[in-house]
């Protein structure tokens, strides 16, 4: 049986979200930021950085979520674009690119959550992450305007891997500006997996407002 290791709304929900699209039978195993869970010696063992996500599979542990969605669609068989196929290099990059987003991701998080004094944070950095996100996202929405998915054969797990990106970036930059990211989180919103997944993800403990405002000077 393939065990995914999961936070409530953290960047092991891609993997969640693909093995529902994927239709793979899964079990989740629930972790939390706040019990030290995830710093204990038998968790250390399966991801020695102590994140998430961490899926058991095939025999194996595998960490990173980038290298898992690969990993799951060549031996899954769907959702990837695989070596010789004419949107690899494009599937690949927003694979990754996903990551560019999480830096700020976690950047953000960081400032406007799990640093809970006011003299902790940086009001200058929560104003310039948050920009440097919108920039981020600007560009799938440039690539969605007039395309329902972000490769132009149809929904993958690239879809899966940027999306998730922008569903939290969502909480830090207003998409007044990026229309066609709007609409394609909507598209995603209606996916029967992504619902499943939604309904599997646990209590949210993470993020409890829609919206983040980065603080004025
Ligand atoms: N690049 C990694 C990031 C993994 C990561 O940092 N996950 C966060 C949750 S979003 C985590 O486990 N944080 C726990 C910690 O930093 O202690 C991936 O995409 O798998």
């Amino acid at each position: 049986m393939i065990r995914l290791h999961h936070v409530p709304q953290a960047r092991s929900f891609r993997i969640l979200w693909l093995l529902e699209e994927l239709g793979e039978s899964f079990e989740v195993v629930p972790h939390s930021f706040f019990d030290k869970s995830l710093r204990s010696a038998d968790y250390l063992a399966l991801s020695p950085a102590g994140r998430v996500p961490a899926l058991e599979i095939d025999g194996r542990v595998l960490f990173e979520s980038g290298a898992i969605a690969e990993y799951l669609c060549e031996t899954r068989g769907r959702l990837g674009r695989m070596p010789g196929e004419v949107e690899r290099a494009e599937w690949l990059e927003w694979i990754h690119f996903a990551e560019t987003a999480g830096q700020h991701l976690a950047n953000l998080t960081q400032h406007h959550i799990a640093l809970r004094e006011p003299w902790m944070r940086s009001p200058t950095v929560m104003r310039l992450e948050a920009k440097r996100l919108e920039k981020v996202l600007a560009v799938p929405d440039r690539v969605l305007t007039g395309h329902d998915w972000l490769l132009p054969s149809g929904f993958s797990a690239a879809d899966v891997a940027m999306g998730y990106s922008a569903l939290v970036g969502r909480r830090f930059v207003r998409l007044d500006s990026l229309p066609a990211l709007a609409a394609w989180l909507e598209r995603i919103a209606a996916r029967p997996a992504f619902r499943r997944a939604l309904a599997r993800d646990g209590v949210a403990e993470i993020y409890r407002q829609e919206f983040y405002e980065a603080p004025d000077e």
